[in-house]
Formats: structure tokens, sequence, C-alpha cells
């Protein structure tokens, strides 16, 4: 029995040691398995016989072992670490040569990877910056891409390059679907969770270099010195990978904690009170990257309190960092509740008009469409709108309103669709990605924002394509011409399989992804028509909520003529806001995309689309082929069964059936609640759903049962 027992123990020893083992998706994209073909191992290994780094810095320390265990798991060989290379062949030399990084115009983050006949250089203009050139050393043989003749220079076309946690001090995240927050507040910050570490090396593999670490609706705790102390052991972990620590603020701060009787941005013991405050921040935490700030929206206190404007709000705070290195990010997400107005222009009514008027170290911080993350958006009216005024992208990583960790949705495609969409601030070719990269109006500072979808899963996000979302986020924020496709097939390679047609079926599901869900859930431009509160599954139906722009009628318009919000001169006029080429490309019913024309037109149910169809066939036509796709989905992934983990197969696999599950009641509550307005019939070859509206009511509605 003993003897059985032991056996047991060391099978299960010798299996967890072996690169085929069950995967619990724990070590992302970073997995560095022994590389199977022996020849392109073999290939590899002349080129990896040491690494070989001199200086001691914490960050080339952490880049050399980076490569040094990346190498011996994928090589299965010793990989020595030198500390000089003289006279040594075929190694790797890490080296920080700020001159020639500069020749190159490389930048601080730049990195260049290139052979000199004897050894592979990986160099850089600082260690932060041969830090990410370790990772894309390595990023080659995990693609299984060629050492040979290396010669690649990269440099980040963003600065600052940030994930946005909205965890919350009691370790609740705020629409986070992952299990709870990494950070242990209770523990820290005498207990360091090794997880920490896994999460700056994750980062910094794709270039993030700072990370808000609380809820835009913030608790105050943060900023006491209790916490500070906290925050500081965190940002210990992560500076060696460069990362740098943010805080977002709670306004009323200097009232909560401060015992001051007020908050206003233009009372001298305010302004004060952050002053002193802003200097202990930086005495715990020298390379403190900044506030971020979400004020006056949705119910958070703000300067507008006193009667101020948001740039006397933003402009103190960048008084009180004074001459620290730091940012303000100031949230342009406001909406006031107007029920005559259009929530879509209510950032632009606020903002636009203090244009010049911000302070040199605020950038004010823009969600990616005017309304709130939705799956499909017209890129936020404010881009290209505000010269004077550097401007961040926001984007959702975390599928608030793309069906949580359930749903699968690719979110690279939907990125790149905002970057790439023209404002035609300076003339065409003002894309988004050159407004917030500074080229289009001469900004010297520049940033991106990505709301974590990380949590305390093992996998980290939930979904396993969660995973691709942070991680082509990071990429993008670096280099935002990467296409989807090569980041997901990138992404596929280091996570899944390298077999070649394996690699092509998953990168090719993923780029569908995205535009399944649009059909099955708002397609043609619809918008915000889920679930009350919880921002999951269809709810058409709701009439009421606290506010008239948080209920579903408020966008869709439904009525007997037809759907849609009309948003040219004739409704809403938001249309307005943008620059007459792109007024040009959506104001005509006729001949804007079909992808958006519900977003700005309230079209008759009988109209005849660019598609050929009428819209009510159209529409129906979309909810019942994306519904039907999910099915390819699930087709496309069972194929690659026999080149996947099969722990992680089974476990997309399984949400792949919910999420069928779930496209059918989108498709059935949308097609039967709109048939009460359209009063047409499910047209040929679909059938019309089994159930009537009020089953799907009934079943949607449990979801908002506390
Ligand atoms: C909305 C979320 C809410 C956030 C808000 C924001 O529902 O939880 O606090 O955005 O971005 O999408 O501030």
């Amino acid at each position: 029995m003993a003897l059985r027992t032991s056996l047991l123990l060391l099978c299960l020893l010798l299996g967890a040691a072996l690169p085929g083992r069950a995967d619990d998706g724990y070590r992302l994209w970073l997995k560095y398995n022994l590389i199977a073909d022996a020849a392109q191992r073999k290939d590899y290994q002349k080129a990896a016989q040491f690494v070989a780094v001199s200086g001691q810095s914490a960050t080339l320390k952490v880049a050399a072992e980076e490569l040094q265990t990346g190498l011996q798991g994928l090589l299965g060989q010793s990989v020595p670490m030198l500390s000089d290379a003289k006279g040594k062949k075929g190694g790797i030399i890490l080296q920080v040569d700020a001159a020639a990084a500069d020749k190159a115009g490389l930048g601080p983050d730049g990195y260049r990877i290139y052979s000199d006949k004897q050894n592979l250089i990986i160099s850089g203009r600082r260690d932060v910056a041969v830090l990410y050139g370790a990772f894309a050393l390595l990023r080659q043989l995990t693609t299984r891409r060629t050492l040979n003749n290396l010669n690649i220079s990269s440099a980040p076309k963003i600065q600052h390059r940030l994930l946005n946690h909205w965890d919350n001090p009691n370790g609740t995240v705020e629409r986070g679907y992952a299990g709870s927050s990494i950070w242990k507040w209770y523990e820290l910050p005498e207990t360091i969770d090794p997880r920490y570490r896994d999460y700056a090396r994750a980062n910094a593999s794709i270039g993030i270099n700072g990370t808000v670490i609380n809820n835009v609706n913030a608790s105050a705790r943060y900023l006491t010195a209790e916490y500070l102390q906290k925050v500081a052991a965190l940002a210990g972990v992560l500076r060696p990978y460069g990362i740098r620590v943010y805080l977002s603020v709670f306004w009323a701060a200097p009232k909560v904690i401060g015992g001051l009787p007020t908050s206003d941005p233009l009372d001298p013991r305010v302004k004060q009170w952050w002053t002193s405050k802003t200097d202990e921040v930086y005495k715990a935490i020298p390379d403190f990257g900044g506030f971020l700030v979400k004020a006056n929206s949705e119910g958070e206190p703000g300067p507008q309190d006193y009667g101020r404007t948001h740039a006397d709000g933003a402009n103190m705070l960048a008084a009180a960092l004074g001459n620290h290195d730091g940012l303000v990010m100031w949230r342009a997400f406001v909406y006031k509740a107007d029920p005559k107005g259009d929530r879509f222009k209510a950032a632009s009514e606020e903002f636009l008009p203090l244009d010049g008027k911000f302070a040199p170290k605020v950038l004010v911080q823009v969600k990616n469409g005017p309304i709130d993350f939705q799956a499909r958006e017209p890129f936020h009216p404010l881009f290209g709108a505000m010269p004077r005024t550097p401007l961040v992208l926001e984007v959702q990583l975390t599928q608030e309103y793309l069906g949580f960790a359930t749903h699968a949705v690719y979110l690279a495609p939907l990125i790149k669709e905002v970057l790439d969409a023209d404002t035609y601030a300076k003339g065409q070719g003002s894309t988004v990605a050159r407004v917030i990269d500074g080229s289009v109006d001469k900004h010297s500072v520049s940033g991106m924002a990505g709301v974590a979808n990380i949590g305390s899963d093992r996998n980290w996000t939930g979904h396993l394509i969660g995973q691709a979302n942070w991680y082509a986020y990071g990429r993008l924020a670096w280099d935002y011409a990467l296409t989807s496709k090569a980041i997901a097939e990138e992404w596929t390679r280091q996570t899944l399989t390298t077999e070649p047609q394996a690699v092509q079926t998953v990168a090719g599901l993923m780029q569908q992804t995205r535009s399944i869900y649009v059909r099955y859930t708002t397609p043609l431009g619809l918008h915000h028509i889920m679930g009350e509160s919880i921002h999951y599954g269809p709810q058409p139906w709701l009439e009421r909520s606290a506010r008239p722009d948080w209920t579903s009628i408020y966008y869709h318009r439904a009525d007997s003529v037809g759907l849609g919000f009309d948003r040219t001169a004739r409704g809403s006029n938001a249309l307005a806001l943008y620059k007459p080429e792109v007024q040009k490309m959506w104001g005509n019913a006729q001949t804007i995309a079909p992808d958006y024309l519900l977003w700005f037109h309230h079209v008759p149910w009988q109209q005849r689309l660019s598609t050929g169809r009428t819209l009510w066939d159209e529409l129906c036509q979309r909810y019942y082929t994306g519904a039907d796709s999910v099915l390819w989905l699930q087709r496309q992934w069972a194929a690659v069964q026999p080149q996947v983990d099969p722990v992680l197969h089974a476990d997309v696999a399984a949400r792949l059936l919910t999420q069928h599950k779930e496209a059918l009641w989108w498709r059935d509550a949308c097609v039967l609640y709109f048939q009460t307005y359209s009063r047409r019939p499910i047209p040929a070859p679909f059938a019309p759903p089994q159930r009537t509206l009020a089953d799907v009511k009934r079943l949607v509605d449990l979801y908002q049962l506390r």
C-alpha cells in the first residue's frame, strides 16, 4: 500500500514536471515549455549558450533571469549567466547603450536586438528598454521565429501604457469577472504575494509600464499613511519591471481623511493639503506615476460641487505634483441626467470649452466611444476636437458589456477599429491613434489606458480569451500598427500551440468573435439594450430606471415607424460634433455603413438597406446568423482539440456552450421584442423562436433578482 502510494506520488511529481501536463493557465503567454522539435531546438541552442549582463541594476537582473529561465525551459539545457562575455561566442549580451539608442532614435523604452557575428546583443537606452528587448527575444523563440541574422528595432508609439484596475479596498473588483482583486490589502505590506511579481512579468513582457491599482470610484483609504505603506510595498515589486504605480483619487479626500471643511480646489487649505499629501506619496514611492480622477460623474464628488470646472480641479492637482515627475489623468466620462438631452454629447459639452485651459501635466482620459464601452461605438467625438489637450484613450478589457468572462470576445479588432478611425482633425489620416500619440497636435506626452480584466482566478482572466485581450492591449499600446490577426497568432503560439494549422484556426476564430458578439446582441448600431445595472443579457424592454439614460428605450427608440436614435440635425444633432468628412460618412441613412446605422438614424422598418434587405429583415438576419455563428466557433474550437492542452480546451469548450445558449436569449429577446413594433414576420429561412417574449423575459429577469 505504502509502495503504491509513493509510486503514485512519484508519477504525479513526474507528471507535473513534464511539458505535456495539464495547464491551469496561470503562466499566461510566458510558458517556456520545452521545444519539441529537436532540430529547431538545436538551432536556437547555438545562439543561446549563455546570458551575459554587465551592470547591477535590479531591472537588468530580472531581465537576465527571465532570459535564463526562459531559455532553459525552452531549450532544455542549462544556460549560465556571466558578468562578462569577453572572447566568448554564441551567447546573448544585455547592454545599456544610451549613445547607440539615441543614434537609432529608440527613445527611452525602445530596444534593438542584433547579431554582431559573435553574439546576440540586446541593447537600449536604459535598463527597462533592455528588459523589453529580453522579452522580445524570448518571443522569437516562443513563436518559433528565427534567431539568425537578427536585426530588430522597436520603440513604443505611446509613452504611458497603463492598466486601470477597478479594484476596491475590500477585495472586490467593480465589473470584474475573474474572481476578486489580486491585491491583498490586509496582508500588505508585510506579505508579498508571489503573484505580484508574475503580474509584473506579464505586463513587462508586453510593454505595459504603469498601473492604476484602484477603482476610479475611489476610496480615500489609499491616501492614508497606512495604505501608502502598502502601496509602496507593491510599487517595490513592480519597479524592477519598469511599472510605475498610480492611484485613483477620491475628490473629497481632504474632507474625509484631511479633516477640512471643504474640497474646493481653489481653497488654499485644500491646495496645501494636496501638496503635502503628494509630497508624502513621493516620499513613500519616489517613482509614483500620478493621479487618475473620476469627478462629478455618476455621483462621485468633484470640483463642480463648488462651482469650479474640471480644469480647476485638474490644474490644482497638477500644481500639487509640482516638480515631481507625475501626471494627472482626468476622466471625461461625464453625463448629466437630462431626459431631453443626448448622452452622446454630454462629455463634449463639458470638455470642449475647457480645451487650452489644462495645465501641462494634465491629460484628459476619454473612453473609446461616447456612451460606454458598448460592443461597437463610433469613436468618441472628443478625439480630434481638443487640439490643445493631450488625450488618453481608455478601452475596457474587462467585458462589462461583452458577456463577462463567459462569452469569447477577442478585443483587438474593437481596439483597432477605434485607433484606425479617422477624425479628420487635421485632414485625412488624423486617426485616433495619431491623435493620442501626440503626432496630430504635436503633444510631447501620450497615453493609453486599459481597464483590466485581471482577478484572482488561477488563470487571471476567467475566460482564456481574456488573456489574449490583456496581451493584445499591451501590444497595441506599444505598436498600434500591429494587426489583430498577427497579435492573435502570436498569442496563440505562445499560449496554446505552435502547430501551424491549429494556430490559423484559433487566430481565425478569435478574429470573428467580436463581430459575432455584435451580431447576436446589438447589430446595425443598436446599443445599450442590456440588463439593467448588471449589464448582462438582453433587456431591450427596460423603460424605467433611476435615470432615463440608464433605460434601453432611450437608446433604441423603437416605435411603429422604425428603430434607431436620430442623431442627425433632425434629431439630437450629435453628429455635428464630428468633422464634416465624418458627418458625410455617417449622416446619410442610405450610405452609412450598416454597422453604424442605428447609432445615427431612426430607420423605418420597411426601409431597404444597402444590403438589399429591409431593416426588419436585416435585423433578423443578423440576430439569427450571429447566434448560429457561435456554433461555428464551437466547431472551430473542437477542431484544435488534439493540439491544445486538455484542461484549457475543455474550459473554453464549456464556455462556448453557455455562450450559444445565451446568444439564443439575446436573439429571441430582441427579435420578439422589436417585433411588437415592426409587426412583421420573422423572414425565411429563419424559424420564429419557439418561446414567447414573456418566456425570455422571465429568464433574463432572473438576473435582476437580488
Ligand atoms: C461604467 C460602469 C461603472 C464605472 C463607470 C466608469 O458601469 O461601473 O464606474 O463606467 O467608467 O461602464 O466610471
